[in-house]
């Protein structure tokens, strides 16, 4: 029986629809720069909170109605769950899922109980991804809500934390090879400290690089080619994590010989909570070659925690694009909604409006982000600011010719430096809004 039955496939009707489940911007077909917008978005739908999330908050209880779930830790109820993920995903038309390894089946009370349920459910999960084709964007082992992990996993002081998490990523990386998954993620979990007082760093971050050695050397050893990934997060649950942001992963991954193995997933929301804009984070990654994936969600400007929403607003979405655009586009990582419905949207339908609003959103951010880049009115902005680099004492700098004392001497001569311009800011998001 259809779990959704209420709900058919949703389809492109274009920006004059009133339909609330209908694409008014995403055209799964239409090209854009010389991809179709499917390409170009590769949407993802997350186990974790759209089929696991229970509107649960440290002040209430669940509050969503999922009439499929028996609410069972059952693998009989986790098999049942795969048939309406897929269903879900199949009338939304995403061609990605992403998923933990306890999202989808229930850990037992050994690692070999807890193989086995995996086992079971992924079996399931194979035949759903043959059926409808949707494919597995990253598998990523669950390594923070078992209490053995409550000092971390890789970073534990316990070394048998170490031992059972690497038991773990080693069975999420045989299942995540046999679905086919075209990404591995790695995020932080409980990777971090809540106090120097009890914390030897640099032994922690050590264990940290070998533990990641030892996931590249097993993946090799079986033979999954998927891109590894790191998703990084400055804080919640630990108070500071170790992936706090882009920079600091890229510093991590140089230190420990890991560059050439990772990209980063970044994720909107986590952006924010280190202090920077979402852009910010793509263009770090980007500029350095690690752009991976994104984890699509947006804070709330009033609450300081991780909320996940689902991203609805085009500004963040035009950003977003311009960035990714710019980097040559985000395959084989995808536009990932690691984002849920509030706890008062209960019903099994706010989960299709979430996601169609996410998508429209992203699909306009697309459109904005193309139209921008064809007037190239930015990038013209910003080549002319940075002419002075192109000749003379700049390209004298850049080739390497000028030191210090060719550079004084310089001074010297000029007396004063050419006069500055204006930065334009308020001009330049003017611009912007022509778009929008
Ligand atoms: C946590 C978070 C995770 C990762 C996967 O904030 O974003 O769900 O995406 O472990
Ligand atoms: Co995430």
């Amino acid at each position: 029986m259809a779990a959704f039955p209420d709900v058919d496939k949703i389809v492109y009707e274009g920006p004059q629809s009133k339909n609330p489940l209908a694409y008014r911007w995403y055209n799964e077909d239409e090209v854009i720069e010389g991809k179709t917008m499917k390409e170009h978005l590769r949407f993802s739908v997350v186990y974790w909170h759209t089929f696991r999330g229970t509107g649960s908050d440290p002040f209430g209880a669940a509050t969503m109605v999922r009439p499929w779930d028996d609410g069972s830790n059952s693998v009989e109820n986790a098999c049942k769950r795969v048939r309406v993920t897929f269903e879900f995903l199949e009338k939304l038309g995403a061609p990605f899922y992403a998923f933990h390894d306890r999202d989808v089946a229930p850990e037992g009370k050994t690692v070999a109980e807890s193989n086995k349920n995996l086992d079971a459910v992924v079996k399931v999960l194979k035949e759903e991804q043959e059926r409808t084709g949707i494919k597995l964007l990253w598998g990523t082992a669950n390594l923070f809500s078992n209490p053995r992990f409550m000092h971390g996993a890789a970073t534990s002081p316990n070394a048998d934390a170490f031992a059972f998490a690497a038991a773990q990523v080693k069975k999420c990386l045989e299942v995540t090879k046999e679905l086919g998954g075209v990404n591995y993620v790695f995020w932080g979990g409980r990777e971090g400290y809540q106090t120097l007082y009890n914390t030897n760093m640099k032994r922690e971050l050590d264990h940290l690089g070998r533990f990641l050695h030892m996931a590249v050397d097993y993946a090799k050893e079986i033979g999954f080619t998927g891109q590894f990934l790191i998703e990084p997060k400055p804080k919640e649950p630990t108070k500071h994590q170790y992936d706090s942001d882009a920079a600091a992963c890229l510093n991590f991954l140089r230190s420990y010989d890991l560059l050439d193995s990772f990209k980063l997933n970044l994720e909107t929301n986590h952006a924010t909570l280190a202090g920077h804009e979402m852009m910010h984070e793509l263009e770090y990654a980007g500029m350095q070659g690690a752009l991976g994936s994104i984890d699509a969600n947006t804070g709330d400007l009033l609450l300081g925690w991780d909320t996940d929403q689902f991203p609805t607003n085009i500004y963040l979405t035009a950003q977003c694009m311009l960035s990714i655009l710019k980097y040559g586009g985000l395959a084989p990582g995808g536009v990932n909604f690691d984002a849920k419905v509030r706890r008062e949207s209960f019903e099994p339908v706010d989960l299709f409006h979430a996601h169609v609003g996410g998508m429209d959103a992203f699909a306009r951010g697309l459109k904005i982000a193309a139209a921008i880049r064809e007037e190239n009115e930015l990038d013209h902005f910003i080549h002319h600011r940075y002419r002075s680099w192109d000749e003379g004492i700049g390209a004298e700098i850049e080739s390497g010719k000028a030191d210090f004392k060719t550079l004084e001497a310089y001074a010297l001569k000029k007396g004063e430096i050419s006069p500055n311009e204006s930065g334009r800011q308020e001009m330049l998001e003017n611009i912007i809004n022509h778009y929008i």
